[in-house]
């Protein structure tokens, strides 16, 4: 795995940070990518000590930016084997007929279209390669839908359509395209979907116990380390507390 090098998109924080370290460990080459400059500053400082590492800060909504970044690549950096869609997060908690606008406009433009606008940026380069591997995170929020989850669940569930075509038209080039779906992680998720009310936050992992963005963070990396013949195509990732997006075992202990 020495010479592989990822693309992370969502790095400064949750499951993308995670991610890196765990990569970072096994040696993998890292481009981390967020908006928040001074995180990926920081994080890729640390890193640094254990594999090759650079950052690109862009907003995954801005079409010229992703591009203009991906292609700023230097050499190094510049054959990406690892694509890991993880950018993304639900905006408001609101049933459709109060839903802000602007979080809907948000969760489509992040969640699908940036997501579409990496790896349309990307994906050229893995064909004419004949190899690579895109890791997209979905969400249990992908597989079924819940009360007021309305456009964000839409949004995961277009992933898991995109994911699914995407492996129909790149298999034959020898590209690995699967999707790691979690249910309920503990990360700043809640944190940015309630607009910074920490308290509203903190009730949403209270009473059971949640996964860790390390938890999904070994199970990509699990993922991407299977030999050339197997691909982890569809995976559901949940607490053992939780059957479902409205079943989650609280203070039963
Ligand atoms: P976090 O809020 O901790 O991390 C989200 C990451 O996405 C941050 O690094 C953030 O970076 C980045 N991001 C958000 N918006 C943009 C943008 N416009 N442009 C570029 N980067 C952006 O949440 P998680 O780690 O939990 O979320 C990661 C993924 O996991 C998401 O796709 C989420 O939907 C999915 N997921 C999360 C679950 C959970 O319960 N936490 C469950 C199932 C799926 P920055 O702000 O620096 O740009
Ligand atoms: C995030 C998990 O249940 O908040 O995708 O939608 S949930």
């Amino acid at each position: 795995m020495g010479s592989k090098t990822a693309l992370i998109t969502g790095a400064t924080s949750g499951i993308g940070k995670a991610t890196a370290q765990i990569f970072a460990e096994n040696g993998i080459n890292l481009i981390l990518c967020g908006r928040r400059k001074e995180r990926l500053e920081k994080l890729s400082g640390e890193l640094a000590k254990k594999t090759k590492v650079c950052f690109l800060s862009f907003d995954v909504r801005d079409r010229e930016k992703v591009s203009e970044s991906i292609n700023s690549l230097d050499e190094t950096f510049r054959d990406i084997d690892i694509l890991i869609n993880n950018a993304g997060n639900a905006h408001g908690l609101d049933p459709v007929d109060k839903g802000s606008i602007e979080d809907w406009d948000a969760m489509i433009d992040i969640n699908v279209k940036g997501l579409l606008y990496v790896s349309r940026a990307i994906i050229p380069q893995m064909v004419k390669r004949k190899s690579g591997h895109i890791i997209n995170i979905g969400s249990l929020a992908g597989k079924e839908v819940y009360p007021r989850g309305n456009v964000y669940c839409a949004s995961k569930h277009a992933v898991d359509a995109i994911n699914q075509g995407m492996r129909m038209d790149l298999y034959e080039h020898g590209i690995k395209v699967g999707a790691i779906n979690p249910g309920l992680v503990e990360t700043e998720f809640s944190e940015v979907r309630f607009k910074g009310d920490s308290e509203r936050a903190q009730t949403v992992y209270q009473g059971y116990e949640p996964l860790k963005p390390e938890d999904i963070a070994e199970i990509i990396y699990f993922t991407v380390s299977r030999p050339r013949h197997v691909n982890i195509a569809d995976l559901l990732v949940l607490p053992t507390d939780q059957a479902s997006s409205s079943l989650i075992s609280k203070n039963f202990k």
